[in-house]
């Protein structure tokens, strides 16, 4: 905390001006950690702006109560002086997951910086704000205010609450701490109303995602004696409910909440694009081996890559390889 809070302090102190950007497909701790820093710095004086590569999903857009965040375009104009810009990257150590972004302002901008809390190589911790153990960068952006002793507007309040709801599954993973619960029972004392958040990011799915979830049930696969669960969600299913790819890909983590089961694998492909596959497990099974073998990525009990092969020779080959992780 002391490195990266001076990091942090020593390069806002050399800038002026600002671009935030989260990771592509951003989530609920995208959207609020930038909607709730991005006030920090407006409070500081400073000049920011939050400027993303893809959309904010409907069900994160009560965040962005001001409508500030931005999203590159080809119609978007850039400040005129970008080049007095400090580009700070929230919530991926990753410049490259931020998308088009990234790529747009890479040679304009004057200097960058990260604040995130996923696993990275101990040279971007030296000079950057990376905490693993907090729950979500809205934590961490929650610290910051904190140690600045600065007030938290209730739109702050309710962004880092949901940036944290988001990341822990409503406090239930590990990462949930007792800060964690400090910092969610202060932004209650601003006004934020828990069920409301919790309304907005987990109560809004379409009838038609509910009918493609339901089709992808159905594919359920049992094998080792219930111990791994595997399903598909098909181009067809798509077409055939008019609901979005991303409405069916949640169901990764379904199997999971069913007893004696430790290994759930997702294979999935959008109406185009290639074949997906999702895996998550518990304990120390390590799907991220797997993941990286095939030139994917993830962490030890939630990982994924993208396929070359068709979607049955997929789905045969990803199930081989697991059952064979047991024996
Ligand atoms: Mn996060």
């Amino acid at each position: 905390m002391i490195k990266g809070i001076n990091n942090l302090k020593e390069f806002i102190s050399k800038h002026e001006k600002f671009v935030l950007s989260t990771h592509e497909s951003p989530d609920g701790d995208a959207i609020g950690s930038a909607v709730a820093f991005n006030e920090f710095l407006h409070n500081l004086g400073k000049t920011s702006f939050i400027l993303n590569s893809d959309p904010t999903p409907d069900n994160f857009k009560f965040i962005d109560i001001d409508n500030e965040v931005i999203i590159y375009s080809d119609k978007y104009i850039l400040p005129d002086d970008i080049d007095k810009y400090a580009h700070i990257v929230l919530d991926t150590n990753d410049y490259n997951n931020i998308g088009l972004v990234y790529f747009k302002l890479k040679d304009l901008v004057i200097d960058r910086f990260i604040i995130d809390h996923h696993e990275s190589g101990g040279l971007l911790s030296d000079s950057n704000f990376i905490k693993i153990e907090t729950s979500s960068v809205s934590e961490i952006v929650f610290q910051i205010y904190t140690y600045y002793k600065m007030k938290i507007s209730f739109k702050s309040a309710q962004a880092i609450f949901a940036g944290m709801v988001f990341d822990t599954g409503s406090f239930r993973y590990p990462k949930t701490s007792p800060d964690t619960l400090k910092a969610a029972a202060e932004c209650i004392n601003c006004g934020v109303v828990p069920f409301f958040v919790y309304e907005q990011i987990w109560e809004q799915n379409s009838l038609a995602g509910f009918k493609l979830r339901s089709k992808i049930l159905s594919t359920t696969e049992t094998f080792l004696d219930g111990k791994m669960i595997a399903m598909k969600l098909t181009p067809k299913m798509i077409e055939e409910t008019n609901a979005s790819f991303a409405e069916g890909e949640t169901m990764i983590n379904m199997p999971l909440t069913v007893k004696g089961v430790v290994l759930s694998v997702l294979v999935k492909q959008n109406i185009e694009g290639p074949v997906k596959v999702s895996m998550r497990s518990k304990g120390e099974i390590d799907v991220a081996d797997i993941a990286m073998k095939n030139g994917g990525g993830g962490h030890k009990n939630a990982a994924g890559y993208k396929s070359n092969k068709s979607f049955d020779e997929t789905y045969k080959y990803v199930v081989d390889i697991l059952l064979k992780l047991f024996n």
